[in-house]
């Protein structure tokens, strides 16, 4: 095992046997993030894949206090939660809202960018399997370019993917970071730093989904590793402004090699209709996303 694994907490809040489906990526971030959020930890859900791993009340499968909100009110229900704890006199429970990517780039940008305006002392976790999974796989604003899904069944998606991280640094929080389930320690230290820092803090998990992207449950880890060796997904942290890759990606970045991003599309079938024009546009804007996060890293 290797050295830096057993800094990881052996309690576990995820209980054997939950809902979500095979080899979810969900489903092994989240293990890696509430081990690491450990205890005296509030988590807000709206509607999604996770309130189904959740479990149906009266049973759950995960070991921490959970509010079930309504779809655009994830953040708001988390300032309620802050002033409710705060006038308790509990200031020692961290709120953690979480959400997936419709809860977050879509219908919960607007109480998200809110909250975070005021400055609310939470974290906002978004778990980004881009697509509404939990209804059947349709197109969300983080779904990328040439992807398939129920409601662009024939031309793909036309648009590309929105930057949700750079409109999260325009409310210039204390702390963003990228994580990803194929890196758990690099999760699981972002969740510990994130708890620690006083403020609105946003995290973005990407969290393939075996269903939705067309691959084998097997290949979860695969298919998010590639997404990083080609830097269609990039590890990162901002602190305070500063930007810095972290994990993986601080490698590729020092070695300056990063794969082509038809090696991870090639693997998923939502991307079989995808055209060689949409094939080089997505490439494109990878590189000049990775140019625009190496002149960050060097300040
Ligand atoms: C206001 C509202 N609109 C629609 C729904 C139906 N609905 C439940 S889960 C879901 C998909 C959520 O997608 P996302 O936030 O990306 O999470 P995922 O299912 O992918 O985990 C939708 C549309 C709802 N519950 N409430
Ligand atoms: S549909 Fe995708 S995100 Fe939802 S539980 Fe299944 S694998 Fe996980």
């Amino acid at each position: 095992m290797p050295e830096n694994l057993f800094k990881v907490k052996k309690e576990e809040y995820m209980l054997p046997g939950n809902r979500a489906c095979q080899g979810c990526g969900l489903s092994l971030a989240y293990r890696y993030a509430t081990k690491a959020l450990h205890q005296k930890t509030i988590l807000t859900i709206p509607a999604s894949c996770l309130t189904v791993l959740h479990g149906l009340y009266p049973t759950t499968s995960v070991m921490i206090p959970c509010l079930n909100c309504t779809f655009a009110s994830t953040a708001a229900s988390a300032a309620g939660l802050v002033a409710g704890l705060a006038a308790t006199g509990q200031t020692d429970t961290t709120v953690v809202a979480f959400a997936g990517d419709g809860g977050t780039y879509d219908i919960g940008i607007q109480a998200l960018s809110g909250a975070a305006e005021r400055g609310t002392d939470f974290i906002f976790a978004c778990y980004d399997n881009e697509g509404y999974m939990n209804t059947g796989t349709q197109r969300s604003s983080a779904t990328p370019l040439g992807a398939l899904t129920t409601t662009t069944p024939i031309l793909t998606k036309v648009q590309h993917k929105k930057d949700m991280l750079k409109i999260m640094e325009a409310h210039h929080l204390p702390y963003i970071a990228t994580t990803s389930p194929a890196y758990p320690i690099d999760l699981y230290d972002k969740f510990v730093k994130a708890k620690r820092i006083v403020g609105t803090r946003y995290l973005q998990i990407q969290a393939p989904c075996p269903p939705g992207w067309g691959y084998p449950p097997r290949d979860t880890v695969k298919i998010a590793r590639l997404a990083i060796e080609t830097g269609i997904f990039v590890l990162f942290e901002i602190e305070d402004g500063k930007f810095h890759f972290t994990s993986r990606s601080k490698t590729i970045a020092q070695r300056g090699r990063r794969l082509p991003v038809v090696n991870y599309l090639e693997k998923q079938e939502r991307f079989q209709k995808m055209s060689m024009d949409q094939i080089e546009s997505l490439q494109k804007m990878v590189d000049s996303k990775w140019q625009e996060y190496q002149k960050k890293a060097e300040g």
